[in-house]
């Protein structure tokens, strides 16, 4: 791992020496970035070795550069040492960046490690250019500590998403040209603020940044800092843009205020990500908490399957598509027999299991996609049959009344000694409109008649005739029967 490191981190200072901005470097250091990025994402156990491999890479490329001393060096390595240690001990470990953002305050977090870290090695850094060199301090500090502080914002949000989801996002064919187009927009921009010298249009950055930070989230902001920095430092060590020609009997150099321009920005960019983010993540959480809110609304709570208030509804559906369609539709109530008796010999948890045992038994008896079955109510089923005739809904009725027999439950209150149900159904073609209510009753009326022809049994409400012979429960009265007949009758023309 140190040789990897090493020469890893050789090559890039050797490269970033070479072909980067020669004086750029005091205003924007960017390599500690990336090693506290490094060091956030593995292990404490490793950050020994790994920091090993960097300074020594670090190292032996600056030797390259002119007036190198290795005394002189090998200080300056544990001042940055120091430094990326410091920085990466006082923020949290980072798995993933969506779960590193929401840590509690890491933007204070991340401001005081930002400070601290360039801020303490600065000051050791200072004391060794001036013993070394005799710069003054505030010179050799500034050259250190502003330039290592931005450049560990620059570059360490860039690393941390560099593998995460939303980055990967950011690249998927869908996404690519906003992408582009946005990040094109925002190094274009950059380009000309930092370009032109004869007006002053610094204000524009901030937007151009805001708009990476609202549209391509945290990792598309850090690409576009990232990128905005040394596009600032290329036109202003070459002395264009607002920064580049700076009055030189200003107590603030030009470099410095471009510092000071860059911090504000990254510090009011961080907090306002973090907002973008959270945003976005709670609306996702709202769409998800909705769907399963609106599954939980649908569902009965015991037993799981539909319950009352979505049969309703599918039965408006179903009852207005079928007399659109003049197609029959059927409906069936389906009762546990002798139940509150099995309630009392058994118990309400035994009874409560007895219902998910049957409401399993009436899901596996329906096969069409449109069947629903749900619980009415109490010990009571429904279940809507479209497009099925009478023959059609009997045969399944008689299926499941068996079905539940053969489901075997003990109840030694009953004829069978099992648990049983009685079951009426009805079936009818709609007429738009109403009619839904004395459908159910329909069932119920059938429903009655099986209970009072003893139970464990299948009865039927198809005709008029029928419906005139039967005993209707006792509740109805006259003129809901009268519906009922109209009802029928209307079906029977
Ligand atoms: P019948 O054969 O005439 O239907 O007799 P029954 O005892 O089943 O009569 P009824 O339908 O009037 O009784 C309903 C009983 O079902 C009342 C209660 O003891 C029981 N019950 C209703 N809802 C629940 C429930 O959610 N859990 C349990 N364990 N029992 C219930
Ligand atoms: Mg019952
Ligand atoms: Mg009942």
């Amino acid at each position: 791992m140190v040789a990897a490191f090493a020469i890893i981190y050789f090559v890039v200072d050797v490269a970033l020496n070479m072909f980067a901005f020669a004086d750029g470097w005091t205003i924007i250091w960017p390599l500690n970035g990336v090693t506290v990025a490094l060091l956030l994402m593995r292990p404490r156990s490793s950050w020994l070795w790994m920091l090993l491999g960097v300074e020594i890479g670090t190292g032996v490329g600056e030797c390259l550069i002119e007036d190198f001393s290795p005394g002189m060096e090998f200080f300056q390595r544990i001042c940055s040492a120091i430094e990326v240690v410091i920085c990466a001990w006082l923020l949290p470990p980072c798995t993933t960046v969506d779960q590193w953002l929401r840590v509690p305050k890491i933007f204070r977090k991340v401001v005081v490690a930002l400070m601290l870290g360039p801020g303490i090695s600065g000051v050791l850094a200072a004391i060794l250019f001036h013993v070394a060199k005799g710069q003054p301090y505030l010179v050799a500090f500034n050259n250190w500590a502003t330039a290592d502080g931005l450049g560990i914002a620059a570059t360490m949000p860039l690393v941390l998403s560099a593998r995460s989801p939303q980055m990967q996002a950011l690249f998927k064919p869908q996404a690519l040209p906003r992408t582009l187009l946005v990040l094109g927009l925002v190094f274009a921009g950059t380009a000309v603020v930092f370009s032109v010298s004869r007006y002053p249009l610094v204000f524009l950055l901030y937007p151009l940044l805001l708009l990476a930070d609202s549209q391509l989230a945290f990792a598309g902001s850090a690409i576009a800092v990232a990128g905005v920095c040394p596009i600032a430092m290329y036109f202003t060590t070459r002395s264009m843009g607002p920064f580049g020609e700076w009055p030189a009997d200003l107590w603030v150099p030009g470099n410095m205020a471009l510092q000071i321009f860059f911090a504000f920005h990254m510090t009011a960019l961080f907090p306002a990500s973090v907002l973008f983010m959270e945003r976005r993540t709670m609306a996702e959480e709202l769409r998800a908490s909705n769907a399963r809110l609106t599954v939980l609304a649908a569902m009965d709570g015991l037993t799981g399957i539909a319950n009352r208030r979505s049969f309703d509804e599918r039965l408006n559906e179903e009852w207005r598509r079928a007399s659109r369609l003049r197609a029959p539709l059927s409906i069936a109530m389906i009762d546990l027999d002798n139940f509150k008796q099995f309630n009392d010999l058994y118990g309400h948890v035994a009874g409560d299991k007895c219902l998910r045992a049957v409401a399993d038994v009436l899901v596996s008896q329906i096969h069409r996609p449109e069947d629903v079955v749900a619980r009415f109510g109490g010990e009571e089923f429904a279940m809507l049959l479209p497009n099925t005739n009478a023959e059609g809904t009997a045969l399944v009725a008689e299926r499941i009344r068996k079905a539940v027999v053969d489901l075997g439950v003990s109840h030694l209150g009953s004829t069978w000694e099992v648990v049983t149900v009685s079951i009426g159904h009805t079936t009818l073609i709609p007429v738009h409109g109403d009619g839904q209510s004395e459908f159910i009753q329909l069932a119920d009326t059938a429903l009655y008649q099986a209970k009072h022809a003893g139970r464990n049994r299948v009865e039927t409400l198809t005709s008029l005739a029928a419906l005139q012979a039967a005993q209707a429960p006792s509740d109805g009265g006259t003129s809901s029967r009268n519906r009922l007949l109209r009802i029928l009758g209307r079906n029977e023309r």
